[in-house]
């Protein structure tokens, strides 16, 4: 790990064991598709950790966030049920309404692209890093997620390069670093910021809405002369593109786009242009790859990484591998003279099951790793320390049927408790 200089680091979520598939978000076709399957939270944990150990062995800094605590009990006393202690509370819930109660089990904390929005101290005002929660309202499951969420970033991000500010009020959706991609010549450069927004238009909800752009670039301080405001494709999100990074990627001065991501594909390369002379844009036809076989395959769900030989390299899910018109794009892709070089495949088919690839498993975040508290930043040592825990405590499988049993929430509680136990993190519980 090299110390004292500007980096991109990659936090991704441990994947908590109330993992499940419940099928809660609408527009997200792998979440509808595997509802009511039976998930395997053990293994879904060990892969999240996988995926880091990989990026990390690529010779990057990677850190992680901790699951909050699944069944939510605070947000169901805030809802009104009540009881004796948090079992009370979850069981008169869940006999009341077992759909609101499926929400408060989610682990969807998992996919900390949507965290929050980071803006990179070369691009505010202040020279400070700023991230700030994502309220994500859209969703209940997932808009029970701030509170907890900006309790972590400011343990992670207490020191003064950094301001965290807690999620605008959810009047407007607002799904964070997922509808969110910056571009720059180099990691300490000042960036271009690009927010994607959705019209509601379709069949299913924009969950990123202008307006709650617009604030966020405000609180992040952000100059207006180098922040984008570009409209996500009203086919995408009708296709289940729910959120950008579904169908685009973009790292360092390289957007990597399926052509169909953006409504007004030409506007938005011009606009980026004129902002960045120096942007590559790598567009990936339609008749190459289609909405459909993107968003299946989540070949822009992607991590682009620059390594530090300084080259590029796309980690894909194993699922990207598996499509035949995908896979025969990326080799061309490969074997072109582009900026990215080599592909690596990990399996986190347990996330990708309620559509989370690798990159909804990470936010990013470009600062010193010196001034980011060691205790959420991945050792081997720490990696080890981890997945005996989740051996020890995580469920090996969730049925749903298994939602209202009163041993899986103890089992669950248990389990996180042990984790910030081994992690020095108890402050969190
Ligand atoms: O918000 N799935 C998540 C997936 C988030 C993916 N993140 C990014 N694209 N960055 C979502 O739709 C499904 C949970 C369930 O159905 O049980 C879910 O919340």
């Amino acid at each position: 790990m090299s110390l004292g200089m500007m980096q991109e680091i990659n936090f991704d979520g441990l994947i908590g064991p109330s993992h499940n598939y419940a099928g809660l978000s609408l527009g997200n076709v792998a979440s509808a598709t595997n509802a009511g399957g039976t998930s395997r939270p053990r293994e879904a944990a060990l892969q999240g950790l996988a995926k880091m150990r990989a990026v990390a062995a690529m010779g990057l800094t990677q850190g992680f966030f901790v699951p909050p605590q699944r069944p939510d009990a605070t947000s169901l006393r805030a809802l009104g049920f009540a009881g004796a202690d948090d079992t009370a509370v979850c069981a008169a819930a869940f006999a009341s309404d077992p759909a609101l109660f499926a929400q408060m089990m989610s682990a969807s904390s998992m996919w900390t692209a949507n965290a929050a929005t980071v803006s990179p101290a070369a691009d505010t005002a202040d020279a400070r890093c700023h991230l700030t929660v994502a309220n994500l309202s859209t969703m209940p499951h997932r808009s029970i997620e701030a509170a907890a969420t900006e309790r972590q970033l400011r343990l992670a991000f207490a020191h003064p390069a950094f301001a965290v500010h807690g999620a605008a009020p959810g009047v407007f959706g607002d799904e964070g670093a997922a509808n969110h991609m910056r571009m720059a010549t180099a990691d300490g450069a000042p960036g271009l910021e690009i927010f994607v927004y959705g019209e509601n238009a379709g069949r299913f909800p924009a969950r990123q809405n202008r307006r709650a752009s617009a604030a966020v670039a405000r609180i992040n301080r952000l100059d207006p002369a180098r922040t984008l405001f570009v409209q996500q494709s009203v086919a995408a999100i009708a296709a289940g593109a729910f959120h950008n990074d579904v169908v685009a990627v973009a790292s360092g001065a390289v957007l990597f786009t399926h052509a169909q991501a953006f409504e007004d594909p030409a506007g938005a390369y011009a606009a980026i242009r004129a902002a960045l002379p120096e942007a590559i844009i790598i567009e990936v036809p339609a008749n190459e790859v289609s909405l459909a076989d993107a968003i299946t395959s989540y070949l822009f769900n992607s991590q682009l990484l620059m390594l530090p030989d300084g080259t590029m390299a796309l980690v894909l899910p194993t699922e990207a591998q598996d499509n035949p018109r995908v896979a025969a794009y990326l080799a061309r892709l490969v074997a072109g003279n582009g900026p990215i070089r080599q592909t690596r495949f990990v399996a986190v088919r347990e996330s990708m099951r309620n559509g989370g690839g690798p990159a909804c498993l990470r936010l990013r975040v470009v600062a010193d790793p010196a001034t980011v508290d060691t205790r959420f930043l991945l050792t081997p040592a720490k990696a080890a320390t981890i997945a005996a825990v989740i051996a020890a405590h995580w469920p090996e499988a969730i049925d749903p049927a298994d939602l209202g049993n009163p041993a899986l929430w103890h089992q669950c509680w248990t389990a996180r408790t042990a984790l910030l136990d081994a992690l020095g993190l108890s402050e969190l519980g």
